[in-house]
C-alpha cells in the first residue's frame, strides 16, 4: 500500500516542503527500522513557502533516508571494539564514563561539540542548552566556528544581540550584492529562501541588478549583471573602500533608521584610509569597479548586500560580516523592504517595547592552551585538538579550563573532517571517553565509546526553529513523523533528554521529566513578566493547557503560544498553537518582512552601535597589513548542489558525475606549474599536503585554487561504504588550525596560502593516515 504524505527537508536551509510517497509495510523494516519506507519525493506546490520547489537532495530524499549504512541500534565499545548494544546498557555506558570523568577531573573537563544537524533538527533546537546548563563546561565548540560565528559577533557588537541576523528581503530588492556566496548550489543560507534560484531569476525578471563578488565564475555569477572575481581574503578592503566612497561623495543617509544609530562618523574616520585607489591592488578590483558598485548601491531604489562563507571563513571574517551590515545601514537599506530585514520566528520571542538591553560581551573566558576568547560562549573548533592532546593547566589564560578535555559528546558532528588539521584531532579523539549522537560510523564517531543513532529523517518531526529565524518570509510550518520507529526505538529528542539525565547522574529517569521542567520553568518567567500575555498566571494552570503527543511537541506548542502570533493561552483568541498550526499541513503564511528597530536592539545604549570597539581594533590591523601584498596561490572552497558537508557521499543518487574531490586551476596556473587536466597534483598548506586530481577550469581566476570540503572517507573502522569506494581527500588537512579570524574564533578556511606541483611519479608517501 502506498500513500503521500508531507514533510519539510532537513537537508539545507531552504526547508522546502516535500510531498512524499510512503510504502507502509507491518514488520520491521529490512534494516531494522520500522515498517515501510520512502519510495519518491517531489515538491509540495502547497507548501507556503517553497511553492513545489525541490533541488536534487531533496528528490533523493527517500534513498538518503533508507540508507542501509545508517546505523539502527546504539554501539558500545567494550575490549577496543564497537558492539551492538540495547538503548539501556549504551546509555548506562554514557552515564559511568562521563560521571568518571566529571567527578575526577570537574565539569570542563568534559567537550561538547555540536555539528551542523543540530540546526536543522528539532532535537538539536531543544535539547543542547540544556545539556549545556548541566554540564555547565566552559569547553562547548560548534560548527558556528567553522562558519558563521563572524556574523554573530557583528550582530552581537551592532544590535546587542547576537542572534539578531538581517536576512535581504529577496523578493522586493532592487540589486542585490552578494559576497562569498554560492545560492544557485549551496541553496542559500543565513537567507532561508526555498527557490533560491527562482527568487534570484524574479530579481533579474523584475529589472533589478545582481553583483556577485566571488573569486570563483559560480553558478551564481554566472547569473548575474555584474561578477567580481576578487582576490580572496579582501573583502574588508573593497567593502572599507566603498563605505569611503559613500562619505567621499555624499551618499550616506540611513533614512528612518538614522536616529537609532550611533558611531557613523567614526565610521567615516576608519574608512578615511582605504580609498578605492589605495586597495585596488590588493583586490585586484579596479578602483573605478568599487567607486562604480558603492554610488550604484547608494542610487537603487532598495538593495541588499549579502555576504557568506567567503566573507566569514577568512582572516577579517568578523570585520568583513560588520562592513556588509554598514553598506546597507549607510545606504539607507536597513530594518527597510527590499533592504535587509529581521524575520519574526513563530517561536521567537514575542515584541516588546524596546528599552536597553545587556549589550554583547566577547572574551569572558578564554581557551587553555591558546588563549582564544570564547565567543557566544563558545571556543574556536579550530583549538579542540589541542585542547584535548596538550597537557598541563596551560599558561593561564583568564578564566581558562584548569585541564585538558577528558570526555568529548559529539552530537551530529564530524569534526574529523570539518575542522583544520583533521588528522590531529582524529589522534587525540582516540584518547577520549567519546559518545557521538549520530547515525553514522564515520571519520568521527568510529573514536566513540558509545554510539546513539537517531532514527532517520522519515521518523522525527520536523520544525524549523533555527531557520524561521533567517527565513525571507515569516511563516511556520510542523511536520509529523512520518513512519513509525521500531519497537523500543527513542526518536532523536529521547536521545538527547536520555544523555542529559546521564549527565546529571539520573540514568533511568523518566526523560519527560526534562521537558516537564523547561515548560515549567519557561512557564514560570513567562507568567512573572509583565509584558507577557500570561502575566500573573499559574504556570501549573497553563502547562496543563499544553496539547502534543511528546515532550517536544508541548515544548513547540508552548513557544507558539507564547510567541510573536500565539494565542497567549487564551489572551490572544484565534493566536497560534500547535492545534491549529496542525490544521495547516502545508503551513501557515504570515507574511512578509516589517521593520523591528528598535524592538530587536538589545545594545546597552539602545541604538545601533555602528562602531564598536573590537572592529576599531581590527580596521587598524587590517591597514597595517594593507603594504604587505603577498603573492602565490590562494586556496578557496567550493560547495556542489548534490553534496552536504561530509556526510552526503553514501547516497549513490547524490554521487558522481561533476560532484568530485579535485582541486581547480585556472588553465594559465596549470600552464606555468606544468599541471595537466585529470593529473594528480601535490597540493600543500601550513597544516600538511595532498594528492589531489587536478581539474583545468577558468571558472577559477589566476592565483586561486578550489577544493570542497567534507571528502577523505578513506579511515579504517567506518562503515560507508558508498563513500569509502571514492573517499577523495579532506582539505582541511591542508589547515593547521593556527589561522583564525581573531575576533569570533572561526578558522580560516578561505583565502589559505597553499603551493601545488605535478605530483611526483611515485606516490608520495601520505601524510601520517589515520589510527
Ligand atoms: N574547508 C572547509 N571546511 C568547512 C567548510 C568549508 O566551506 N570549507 N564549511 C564549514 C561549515 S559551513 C560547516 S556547517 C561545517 C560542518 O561541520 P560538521 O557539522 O562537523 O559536518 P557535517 O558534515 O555537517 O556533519 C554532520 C554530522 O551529523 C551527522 N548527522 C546527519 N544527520 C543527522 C541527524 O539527523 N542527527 C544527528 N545526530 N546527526 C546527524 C552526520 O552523519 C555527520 O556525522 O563544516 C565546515 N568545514
Ligand atoms: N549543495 C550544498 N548546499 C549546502 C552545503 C553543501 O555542502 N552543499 N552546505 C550548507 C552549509 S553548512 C552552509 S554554511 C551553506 C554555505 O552557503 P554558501 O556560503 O552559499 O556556500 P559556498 O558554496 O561555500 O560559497 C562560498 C563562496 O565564497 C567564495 N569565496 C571563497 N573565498 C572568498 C573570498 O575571500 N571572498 C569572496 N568574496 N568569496 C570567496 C567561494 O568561491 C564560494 O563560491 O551551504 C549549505 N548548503
Ligand atoms: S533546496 Fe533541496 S536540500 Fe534544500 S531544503 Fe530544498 S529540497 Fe531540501
Ligand atoms: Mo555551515
Amino acid at each position: 500500500m502506498s500513500r503521500t504524505a508531507l514533510r519539510i527537508c532537513p537537508l539545507c536551509e531552504a526547508t522546502c516542503g516535500l510531498s512524499v510517497t510512503v510504502e507502509d509495510a507491518a514488520a520491521d523494516g529490512p534494516h531494522g527500522e520500522g515498517g515501510g519506507r520512502i519510495t519518491a519525493a517531489r515538491g509540495d506546490r502547497d507548501d507556503v513557502f517553497s511553492k513545489g520547489f525541490l533541488c536534487p537532495k531533496g528528490a533523493a530524499f527517500g534513498q538518503l533516508d533508507s540508507d542501509p549504512d545508517r546505523l539502527t541500534r546504539p554501539l558500545v565499545r567494550r575490549d577496543g571494539r564497537l558492539r551492538e548494544a540495547s538503548w539501556d546498557e549504551a546509555f548506562a555506558a554514557v552515564q559511568a564514563g562521563l560521571r568518571q570523568v566529571i567527578e575526577e577531573h570537574g565539569a570542563d573537563s568534559v567537550a561538547v561539540v555540536l555539528g551542523n544537524p543540530n540546526v536543522h533538527t528539532v532535537a538539536g533546537a531543544l535539547y543542547p542548552p540544556v545539556l549545556l546548563s548541566t554540564l555547565r563546561t566552559r569547553n562547548f565548540y560548534t560548527a558556528s566556528t567553522v562558519d558563521q560565528m563572524p556574523k554573530h559577533v557583528s550582530s552581537g557588537l551592532l544590535y546587542g544581540d547576537p542572534l539578531a541576523i538581517p536576512v535581504p528581503d529577496l523578493d522586493r530588492t532592487d540589486h542585490l550584492v552578494v559576497i562569498g556566496a554560492n545560492p544557485m548550489d549551496s541553496n542559500g543560507s543565513l537567507c532561508t529562501a526555498p527557490d533560491f534560484p527562482g527568487r534570484l531569476r524574479a530579481l533579474r525578471r523584475r529589472g533589478g541588478r545582481l553583483t556577485v563578488i566571488d573569486p570563483r565564475r559560480t553558478r551564481t555569477a554566472r547569473i548575474a549583471d555584474r561578477h567580481l572575481a576578487i582576490r580572496p581574503g579582501t573583502d574588508a578592503l573593497l567593502l572599507f573602500a566603498m563605505v569611503r566612497v559613500l562619505f567621499d561623495e555624499g551618499l550616506v543617509d540611513p533614512g528612518e533608521p538614522a536616529g537609532r544609530i550611533s558611531g557613523v562618523a567614526e565610521v567615516e574616520r576608519l574608512a578615511a584610509d582605504f580609498a578605492p585607489e589605495a586597495v585596488a591592488t590588493a583586490c585586484e578590483v579596479p578602483a573605478e569597479e568599487i567607486r562604480g558598485l558603492a554610488r550604484e548601491l547608494a542610487a537603487a531604489g532598495r538593495a541588499a548586500v549579502y555576504g557568506r562563507v567567503g566573507s566569514s571563513t577568512v582572516e577579517f571574517g568578523t570585520l568583513t560580516s560588520w562592513l556588509v551590515d554598514v553598506l546597507n545601514i549607510l545606504t539607507g537599506n536597513f530594518d527597510r523592504p527590499g533592504g535587509i530585514m529581521f524575520p519574526l520566528s513563530a517561536t521567537g520571542a514575542a515584541p516588546r517595547p524596546p528599552k536597553p538591553g545587556r549589550g554583547f560581551a566577547l572574551g569572558r573566558w578564554h581557551s587553555r592552551v591558546s588563549g582564544h576568547p570564547e565567543a557566544k560562549s563558545e571556543l574556536p573548533l579550530a583549538a579542540l585538538a589541542e585542547e584535548i592532546d596538550t597537557p598541563g593547566q596551560g599558561p593561564g589564560h583568564p578564566g581558562a579550563p584548569a585541564g585538558p578535555v577528558r570526555a568529548v559528546l559529539a552530537i551530529a558532528a564530524n569534526p574529523v573532517l570539518s575542522a583544520p588539521d583533521g588528522a590531529r584531532l582524529d589522534r587525540a579523539l582516540a584518547d577520549v571517553f567519546m559518545v557521538s549522537v549520530d547515525p553514522y560510523l564515520n571519520e568521527t564517531s568510529r573514536h566513540a565509546d558509545v554510539v546513539l543513532p537517531p532514527p532517520p529523517p522519515s521518523r522525527s518531526a520536523h520544525h524549523d526553529f533555527a531557520f524561521n529565524a533567517l527565513a525571507v518570509r515569516n511563516q511556520v510550518r510542523y511536520t509529523r513523523p512520518v513512519l513509525p520507529l521500531a519497537d523500543g526505538r527513542p526518536d532523536e529528542c529521547e536521545i538527547h533528554a536520555r544523555l542529559i539525565l546521564c549527565a546529571g547522574g539520573q540514568d533511568g529517569a523518566d526523560p519527560a521529566l526534562v521537558d516537564a521542567m523547561v515548560i515549567d520553568t519557561a512557564l514560570g518567567k513567562a507568567a512573572g513578566d509583565p509584558h507577557s500575555p500570561v502575566h500573573g498566571r499559574h504556570p501549573a494552570d497553563l502547562a496543563r493547557e499544553l496539547t502534543g503527543r511528546t515532550g517536544a511537541e508541548r515544548r513547540l506548542d508552548m513557544m507558539l503560544r507564547l510567541g510573536p502570533y500565539g494565542d497567549g493561552f487564551g489572551a490572544q483568541p484565534g493566536g497560534l498553537t500547535l492545534a491549529g498550526l496542525l490544521e495547516h499541513p502545508h503551513g501557515i503564511d504570515l507574511g512578509p518582512l516589517t521593520p523591528r528597530v528598535p524592538g530587536v536592539l538589545r545594545t546597552r545604549s539602545g541604538a545601533v552601535e555602528l562602531c564598536p570597539e573590537p572592529l576599531v581594533a581590527e580596521a587598524a590591523r587590517l591597514r597595517a597589513g594593507l603594504a604587505a601584498r603577498p603573492g602565490g596561490l590562494l586556496l578557496v572552497g567550493r560547495r556542489h548542489l548534490r553534496s552536504n558537508n561530509s556526510w552526503m557521499h553514501n547516497v549513490p543518487a547524490l554521487t558522481g558525475g561533476s560532484n568530485r574531490c579535485t582541486v581547480q586551476v585556472h588553465p594559465d596556473d596549470a600552464a606555468r606549474l606544468g599541471l595537466t587536466d585529470g593529473g594528480l597534483a601535490l597540493l600543500a598548506g601550513d597544516g600538511g599536503e595532498l594528492e589531489v586530481p587536478v581539474e583545468i577550469t577558468d571558472t577559477v581566476r589566476p592565483g586561486v585554487v578550489s577544493m570542497p570540503h567534507g571528502w577523505g572517507h578513506d579511515r579504517p573502522g567506518t562503515r560507508m561504504a558508498v563513500a569509502a569506494a571514492d573517499p577523495g581527500a579532506n582539505v582541511n588537512q591542508l589547515h593547521d588550525g593556527a589561522r583564525l579570524d581573531v575576533l569570533s574564533g572561526t578558522a580560516v578556511l578561505n583565502a589559505l596560502p597553499v603551493r601545488l606541483a605535478p605530483a611526483p611519479e611515485e606516490p608520495a608517501a601520505r601524510p601520517a593516515g589515520p589510527a
